[in-house]
């Protein structure tokens, strides 16, 4: 009988091996496992919406189903609100910083997410995912809040993690000791340990760009694509193509598999000279996980963890994927970087 293990056991089992852990840590990801089991089950009616309908079902409505990424922030916030142990929170979907509402006990941790990432892809089955980052509390808990709190550098992160809904469900996270998988078993509703100690392959030989965007990029990057593209890579062969445009899947798939995905910066929209993904609710938290598999992730000459936020909504270009093939774009950049 092969060993099961819930993701509330892997917890619980690794907090015990904290020093001075109280145990509120348990009390946040307990939440977020709730979320993604709450989560899941709407995602996966979406495609019954019209069945549902004529069924008379009112658990689901069109425009609750189509706007799931409203859905999905909605649900997040308010059980996360309950844990008891956040001091902010800090959503995709949300301009600003969201307080916890008066009443509710307050703690020492800091959570922010992109809560449905790539929900476009809804209405023709994509994969999608939710995305968390998890900080402590640097300010005195005496004094408020201050936004410093909520813009640290990658490297502060605690825990970082998402949840992929496709053809099962999967949590992936990470809290600093290695990469660890949980497939959701929906009859039995738990999340069980299915990919223990998630390492990323050395190489790839996948490559991961919006190829529709190359007229806006820049010479490195036209370089570095073509560099994959050509037979004179490490892998002495072009590498294969796969973009699915939903961030969580593409980065999933090449976790597992090894390759690169990249988004970057592209001269399409002079409001957003960094490229679309943002730093802190889909680059960071990338990044930690990882470099804990093994991997690397750079906007292109740094370290993704080592930025400091300048604002909530910061865009980084992001490179990010197996360790070699991202040293290799690091070289490339360089070349047009070095001086004279
Ligand atoms: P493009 C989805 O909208 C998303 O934020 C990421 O999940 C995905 O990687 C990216 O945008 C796709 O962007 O410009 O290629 O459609």
């Amino acid at each position: 009988m092969p060993q099961q293990v819930t993701v509330t056991e892997h917890i619980i089992l690794h907090q015990n091996m904290v020093p001075k852990a109280t145990g509120q840590f348990t009390r946040l990801f307990n939440e977020i496992v709730l979320s993604a089991k709450i989560i899941s089950r709407q995602v996966n009616k979406a495609g019954l919406v019209d069945v549902l309908g004529f069924t008379g079902d009112t658990n689901v409505q069109g425009e609750e189903v189509k706007k799931l990424d409203e859905y999905a922030n909605r649900i997040l916030i308010h059980r996360l609100a309950r844990s008891g142990v956040l001091c902010a929170m800090a959503s995709e979907e949300n301009a600003d910083i969201i307080e916890i509402p008066h009443g509710l006990p307050q703690g020492g941790y800091i959570i922010i997410f992109d809560p449905l990432d790539g929900s476009s892809n809804i209405d023709v089955n994509v994969n999608i995912g939710t995305i968390f980052s998890i900080y402590r509390r640097v300010s005195p808990s005496s004094e408020p809040l201050m936004t410093s709190d909520v813009l640290q550098p990658g490297v502060e992160q605690v825990a970082a993690g998402y949840i992929l809904y496709g053809s099962s469900t999967m949590l992936v996270f990470t809290t600093g000791t290695g990469v660890h998988g949980f497939t959701l078993d929906p009859g039995v509703g738990e999340f069980l340990l299915s990919h223990p100690n998630i390492r990323i392959p050395e190489q790839g030989k996948i490559y991961s760009v919006n190829e529709g965007y190359s007229q806006y990029w820049d010479e490195p990057t036209r370089e570095v694509v073509n560099y994959f593209k050509s037979s004179e890579n490490n892998h002495k062969k072009p590498y294969s193509a796969r973009y699915i445009g939903s961030l969580v899947a593409d980065f999933h798939r090449n976790l597992l598999y090894g390759g690169i995905f990249l988004y970057p910066a592209d001269l399409r929209d002079p409001k957003k000279p960094a490229g679309k993904l943002r730093l802190l609710c889909e680059a960071n938290p990338m990044a930690m996980l990882v470099e804990q598999a093994g991997g690397m992730a750079i906007d292109g000459h740094k370290r993704i963890l080592e930025i400091d936020p300048d604002h909530l909504h910061q865009r980084v270009p992001l490179f990010i994927g197996s360790r070699d093939d991202v040293k290799k774009v690091q070289q490339i950049y360089a070349k047009y970087n070095s001086p004279g």
